[in-house]
């Protein structure tokens, strides 16, 4: 077993769209554990490196835009293989390509509100998680 830890985060629209409960229901019934948890409203510092691999990217003013616009929800989730586990579980970029059953292929259609992100590599989990996480936030 490869127990890893990924950051996943709900984006304004799937907490707007009140899709919380759903999609936290999706990710404990897998077998994952939640094991930090909180609501953040993204600032543009923090935006920008979250998603400075975008930088220069046409969509990039639209993604910072869209990701500070509402609160979003913020976790650690721990489990076998999280990482690929939680880019399973969410589907492709697109919602118009992700598959029946996963999270965007079911509650999205928008490439760029597409209602949840998660970290694709154990590197980037790191960095992201911590951007919103202290240690001791975080339970052992
Ligand atoms: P990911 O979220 O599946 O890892 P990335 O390619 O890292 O996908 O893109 C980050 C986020 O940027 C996407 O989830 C989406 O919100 C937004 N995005 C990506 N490509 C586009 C686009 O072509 N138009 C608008 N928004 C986009």
């Amino acid at each position: 077993m490869a127990i890893q830890r990924t950051f996943v985060m709900i984006k304004p629209d799937g907490v707007k769209r009140k899709l919380i409960g759903e999609i936290v229901g999706r990710i404990e019934r897998k077998g994952l554990r939640i094991v930090a948890m909180k609501m953040v409203k993204i600032d543009k510092t923090i935006a920008n490196k979250l998603y400075e691999e975008h930088l220069g990217k046409s969509f990039f003013n639209e993604l910072v835009e869209y990701i500070t616009s509402g609160p979003v929800l913020c976790m650690v989730i721990e489990g076998d293989e999280a990482v690929k586990v939680m880019r399973t579980l969410i589907g492709a970029t697109d919602p118009k390509d992700a598959l029946p059953g996963t999270i965007r292929g079911d509650l999205a259609l928008s490439k760029g509100e597409n209602v949840i992100h998660a970290s694709d590599a154990e590197e980037k989990a790191k960095r992201e998680m911590a951007l919103f996480f202290s240690t001791n936030e975080i339970i052992e």
